[in-house]
């Protein structure tokens, strides 16, 4: 499948449908910045959401004081650059808070020319949770900090994850356990206006939407004669495969789904739904 062909390889700045699944035995660039700390982040190769024989991140911290006190990690690999010309308005990620205190997560985005922000919303992950699916907003709105947001989601440098209560950084020491999967760049989320350039990959149509039968696409920007579609269920799980002018939905169970258009290097995707 052509998604797994993308794992493990990243490039060095931020593009749309990217996704960190932790199937390469690495942690896909994810750290604390101390490689002798006890709590940097870990790939387990087993117990994703996927169950077994899927890997996903683990993070740990100790609440006591010191390195590796606090709940917080970056990357300053794939998951730096430009969001904006990117078109990213949406981080999803598959999240198991694996203690017994609710974690608070937030984003934070440093760039040495704009200045760092915060997320205004957090995410709320009960204890014991179980593997759910969270989306961020990272439009510009969606920031706190300065001085210029439009600066920073131009030239990212490093983007954290972190449990914090408060909108303040760094946060407090905590205890906590969390595993994270399949951290994916959407633009075009619902209820945001996606940033396209023209002759860009991008899914125009998906109709009828709700489907209940056949789903036709309608996907502009098609450069190379290697194009794929996959559905994906709101837990990550690849449930068809289509040719780029849509497909059939017979058999999959009403809900909420992502198709994704891969066309050598580009990616583009969208929600539909499949209608009872
Ligand atoms: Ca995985």
């Amino acid at each position: 499948m052509l998604l797994f062909a993308f794992a493990g390889y990243h490039q060095s700045a931020i593009v749309r449908g990217q996704m960190d699944s932790f199937e390469s035995d690495t942690t896909e660039g994810w750290q604390i910045g101390l490689a002798s700390d006890p709590n940097a982040p870990v790939v387990v190769d087993s117990g994703g959401i996927g169950g077994a024989g899927d890997g996903y991140l683990l993070t740990q911290s100790t609440g006591t004081g010191g390195p590796g006190s606090k709940l917080v990690f970056y990357n300053d690999a794939q998951w730096t650059g430009n969001y904006i010309d990117a078109g990213i308005n949406l981080i999803s990620m598959h999240l198991n808070n694996l203690d017994t205190t609710e974690l608070v997560l937030r984003l934070r985005i440093e760039s040495d020319s704009g200045g760092a922000f915060d997320t205004r919303d957090s995410v709320v992950v009960p204890p014991m949770s179980g593997w759910v699916v969270e989306q961020f907003s990272v439009s510009p709105n969606a920031w706190f900090g300065g001085p210029d947001v439009d600066k920073a989601l131009r030239s990212v440098n490093r983007l954290r994850v972190y449990h914090g209560v408060d909108r303040f950084f760094p946060p407090s020491a905590f205890k906590g356990t969390l595993g994270l999967d399949n951290i994916t760049a959407l633009g075009g989320g619902v209820g945001v206006t996606p940033i396209a350039q023209p002759g860009d990959l991008e899914i125009l149509e998906v109709y009828p939407n709700p489907s209940r039968e056949i789903v036709r696409l309608e996907v502009r920007g098609v450069r190379s004669s290697d194009t794929s579609v996959a559905v994906h269920d709101l837990l990550g799980r690849h449930v068809r495969s289509w040719p780029v002018t849509g497909g059939s939905v017979d058999g999959l169970a009403p809900g909420v789904y992502w198709i994704r258009v891969v066309d050598g290097t580009a990616v583009a995707t969208r929600q539909f739904v499949v209608g009872r």
